[in-house]
């Protein structure tokens, strides 16, 4: 997967060539340009922002450094073209997406919900993390995961002139993109915060594969809760169940304790999936029918 950023605070982006991002960088997984705004600024004092048409507070970043920023990336001409690629210690193949690798279909799920049937598919996506874009989640985390090429558009101040997005739609597939119902000050710690949703999931990128199986979100549930040993530590057990050895005692017991802290913490999601009799009697008794804790003691 290539990813383009562009920013007029690239310095910012610089915890993507760390961890887990910066190794699938090594591995030739992904590839990141990060592309400074300014250098498409035109005039003395190279401004990327002027005063918003009809008044009011606060500045908006000009179609005409925007629109040549997002030319020049998609074609890799002008500045675009001299970007460094960060650090990565291995020669980058192209990467095939995985869709086209192993019989993947896409199911009606995968597709954007914005999505216009005149889009052409092979064009690359552009994201424009906003407070006013549609809500990001885990189902498009999996389906941005198999990209080839993926751009983000960073603003700051009060935004972009719209028509940006209305022009580059002639080379990009546009979306425009929110982490969450807050306002931050610029869209890089979004970019951030997507990227990594995102990388995690393309294969080879975590350790274990099963590992985001599990995941909150990925069955529509929050995680229950782990534990490692010591089996007692400062006056604390481990929950007894999880050394019976009886596998499908604890996978209920894990299933039941993803219901309850659903419950409590995010019953909205509970009305968005299948429950099963057994799910529902938990959520009725309160506890774990199979946890031997909530029974009375003799
Ligand atoms: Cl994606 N960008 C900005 N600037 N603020 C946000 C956001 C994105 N999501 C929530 N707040």
């Amino acid at each position: 997967m290539q990813i383009d950023v562009i920013s007029i605070f690239p310095e910012y982006l610089d915890p993507l060539r760390h961890a887990l991002l910066g190794r699938a960088i090594e591995q030739g997984t992904l590839q990141v340009r990060v592309h400074n705004l300014r250098q498409w600024a035109t005039g003395v004092h190279q401004a990327v922002d002027s005063a918003p048409c009809g008044g009011g507070p606060g500045m908006v970043m000009k179609p005409d450094v925007w629109g040549p920023a997002l030319d020049d990336v998609a074609q890799a001409h002008g500045p675009a073209a001299h970007a460094d690629v960060w650090r990565s210690s291995l020669p980058h193949q192209r990467q095939q997406r995985h869709d086209q690798r192993q019989g993947y279909i896409p199911s009606g799920y995968d597709r954007p919900r914005d999505c216009t049937e005149t889009e052409d598919p092979s064009l690359p996506l552009l994201l424009v993390p906003t407070p006013a874009g549609i809500p990001f989640t885990q189902a498009q985390a999996q389906t941005w995961s198999t990209e080839s090429h993926i751009v983000f558009a960073c603003g700051r101040y009060e935004g972009i002139d719209q028509r940006v997005f209305s022009d580059a739609q002639k080379r990009y597939r546009v979306r425009e993109v929110s982490i969450g119902d807050y306002v931050l000050i610029g869209g890089e710690v979004a970019t951030l915060v997507i990227t990594e949703a995102i990388v995690r999931l393309i294969p080879g990128v975590l350790g274990n594969h099963q590992s985001h199986e599990n995941d909150s979100f990925s069955d529509g549930l929050l995680e229950g809760p782990s534990f490692t040993k010591p089996r007692q530590w400062r006056g604390l057990d481990v929950p007894e169940i999880l050394f019976s050895g009886n596998h499908a005692n604890i996978d209920r017991w894990r299933r039941d304790q993803a219901l309850l802290r659903t419950m409590q913490r995010r019953p909205d999601l509970l009305s968005t999936i299948e429950l099963s009799p057994e799910d529902r009697r938990c959520l009725e008794l309160g506890h774990s029918p199979v946890d031997d804790s909530h029974q009375p003691r003799g």
